[in-house]
């Protein structure tokens, strides 16, 4: 009996039941609340936002809507049609959107300096940085680097995507007085990863390799930079807040390595 409360309260204690109920949390708002909803009378226009595989699934509905209260999206995208498109389709909601796409592809450390340069080139501010591009339960590979490619996307990619915008965010943060914002996407999938957390020596171990729980891994590696980059912007006393966060569990083409997953969508 005791096992049931226990579990009980587990589930309202990790915002589960939060989760699957849509009930409203101390926010004022729920996983039934949309993105609009959310930023309903807010202006954001003035400032500058870089979403992550913006191209597509919850990238693009965050690219959408902070576009649609002003702000200047750039999408960085590694399928640069596919951002033209989503680039198109929030013009055509919205005709004074300002839209831009950048290609970044997370899995390869070349391509990512490429990017900094670009973004740097544009000379525009930086208020917020959304790491949402990611991978899941894909088969073993690896990237150009020699990096696991789930590990080498959601999350060295990030890293060092982050490391090379942090100057400019903290310029912009100082120059503007207004705080930035790093967001990180991870999962509560970053509770099922192998048994030591992060297997810092099994990374690229092809033997090794669990598809869903290198997944995890690499989510928590989201995480735990989080928790440590906030900590050390706030010593810096940097104006910057740094989050990470479990979006739900929403169908898109992220399931796309998922047979379960998908069979649900039919
Ligand atoms: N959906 C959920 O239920 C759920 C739950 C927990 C966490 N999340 C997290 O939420 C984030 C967004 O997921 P989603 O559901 O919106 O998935 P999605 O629809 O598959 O979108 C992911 C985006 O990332 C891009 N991407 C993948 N690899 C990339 C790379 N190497 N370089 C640049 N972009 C790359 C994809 O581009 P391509 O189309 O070119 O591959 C796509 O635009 C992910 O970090 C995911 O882990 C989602
Ligand atoms: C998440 O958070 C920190 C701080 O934003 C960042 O440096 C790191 O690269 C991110 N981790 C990811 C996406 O793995
Ligand atoms: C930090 O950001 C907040 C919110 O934008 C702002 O009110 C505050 O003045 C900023 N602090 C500094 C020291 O710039």
């Amino acid at each position: 009996m005791l096992w049931i409360l226990k579990y009980f309260f587990e589930i309202v204690r990790t915002g589960i039941f939060l989760l699957v109920t849509g009930c409203r949390g101390p926010s004022g708002f729920g996983s039934a609340s949309t993105a609009e909803e959310v930023t309903e009378g807010i202006d954001a226009s003035g400032l500058t936002v870089i979403v992550t595989g913006g191209a597509s699934g919850l990238g693009l509905e965050t690219a959408r809507v902070l576009a649609l209260r002003g702000a200047h999206v750039i999408i960085a995208a590694r399928n640069l049609r596919a951002a033209e498109d989503a680039k198109n389709s929030i013009l055509e909601q919205c005709r004074t959107a300002n839209v831009d796409v950048l290609k970044l592809d997370l899995c390869s450390i070349q391509s990512v300096r490429s990017f900094v340069e670009s973004f740097k080139a544009l000379d525009l501010p930086l208020n917020i940085l959304i790491n949402n591009a990611g991978v899941m339960f894909c088969p073993f590979q690896l990237s150009e680097d020699g990096i696991e490619a789930q590990f080498a996307t959601n999350h060295i990619g990030h890293f060092l995507l982050t490391e090379l915008l942090l100057d400019k965010m903290k310029y912009t943060a100082r120059v503007t007085g207004i705080e930035g914002r790093i967001v990180n996407l991870s999962s509560l999938a970053h509770a099922h990863t192998y048994k030591n957390g992060i297997e810092f020596d099994k990374i690229n171990d092809q033997r090794s390799y669990e598809d869903k729980k290198a997944y995890g891994q690499s989510k928590l590696a989201n995480i735990l930079h989080a928790n440590e980059l906030s900590r050390r912007l706030k010593e810096e006393g940097a104006n910057i807040t740094v989050n990470s966060v479990h979006p739900g569990l929403i169908m898109t083409d992220l399931m796309r390595h998922s047979v379960t997953l998908m069979s649900k969508l039919n």
